[in-house]
């Protein structure tokens, strides 16, 4: 038996050291050309430059790309296209940046390859599970974020259905990666946990799953949550994905208030400057600090 990885260490990715005892931004790179929410603008290398630049000044500590559109209704990207957009894009922002990007992506023979161009994270919203992913991803020594979701992209809004509790159903999923990650040799130290807001989940799970995300932190691991500009927020204020952010910024604290420590996001700045404000008061709760905040006392039990 190996000792718990505690919350709030650092987490090595490659060449990188992430700080996890205090929240970070993880800037959104998207280089698929029909990612609606950048309408494309992205996709080529020069403005992936520009983009990326922009990001890192605002103060993103990891910035993710991904080759593989995983909107609701997306379809299948092939290995060649998804390889095409992503790699040329980790080298620039290795060698030009030295920065510390994160890969969204599922495809086993992407997983070597990213690493082999100075990545530093694996963001796979499929959790391992197609074949080979998990030992392809062992291998890199990366760590990995498992994200949880039911189906595919391309299918996983129509009517999602949970037997339990969605925050049940969720934990349970992902205690499972978790052990089959730590079976094809990926650590508990090399883990953080996502519970996947907008995948295969309608507006009621996705609220709950936010008011919920403590129940997480007993799987004890580092948690990474992603609601920028998403149909949580258009549902509930009834907003385009252009005029999201303030709903945004209030569910990213929320989060951080939960215990993530991992906010991934498109609108950078914004981000950090409401994450870093939600901290500094939560710092002032003796218990919140120091990493403690799984021994946190439950809400309602404490005297002002
Ligand atoms: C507008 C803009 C509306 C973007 C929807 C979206 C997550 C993720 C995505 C997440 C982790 C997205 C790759 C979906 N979401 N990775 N990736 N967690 N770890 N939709 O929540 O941004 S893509």
């Amino acid at each position: 038996m190996t000792d718990p990885a505690p919350v709030g260490a650092r987490l090595r990715c490659g060449h990188h050291t992430l700080d996890l005892s205090r929240p970070c931004v993880m800037g959104i790179l998207n280089v698929t050309p029909d990612s609606f929410s950048d309408g494309g603008r992205h996709n080529g290398l020069d403005a992936a430059r520009r983009h990326a630049e922009r990001l890192l000044n605002e103060g993103a500590a990891i910035l993710d790309v991904g080759g593989e559109s995983t909107r609701p209704g997306a379809e299948a990207v092939p290995l060649e296209v998804e390889r095409e957009r992503v790699l040329p894009v980790v080298d620039m922002l290795v060698s030009e940046f030295d920065a510390l990007v994160s890969v969204d992506t599922s495809t086993p023979e992407l997983i070597g390859e990213i690493a082999q161009a100075g990545a530093g994270l694996i963001n796979d919203v499929r959790s391992l599970t197609r074949p080979g992913a998990l030992a392809a991803a062992a291998a890199t020594e990366l760590p990995v974020c498992l994200m949880h979701m039911l189906g595919e992209p391309r299918t996983m809004q129509q009517a999602p259905h949970y037997e339990r509790p969605v925050e049940i159903a969720v934990a349970d999923f992902l205690r499972e990666r978790v052990a089959a990650c730590e079976a094809a040799g990926i650590g508990r130290e090399r883990l953080l946990l996502d519970p996947g807001f907008g995948f295969a989940k309608t507006l009621e799970h996705n609220l709950r799953l936010l008011n919920r995300l403590e129940s997480l932190m007993a799987l004890e691991l580092p948690l990474l949550v992603g609601m920028s500009r998403k149909s949580m927020i258009g549902q509930t204020l009834g907003r385009p994905v252009d005029q999201r952010l303030p709903g945004g910024l209030a569910l990213a604290v929320m989060a951080v208030e939960r215990g993530a420590r991992i906010v991934r996001a498109h609108d950078v700045a914004s981000t950090v400057d409401a994450i870093n404000m939600a901290w500094t008061v939560l710092q002032e709760r003796p218990c919140f600090r120091n990493d403690q905040l799984q021994e946190r006392p439950a809400s309602g039990t404490e005297r002002s």
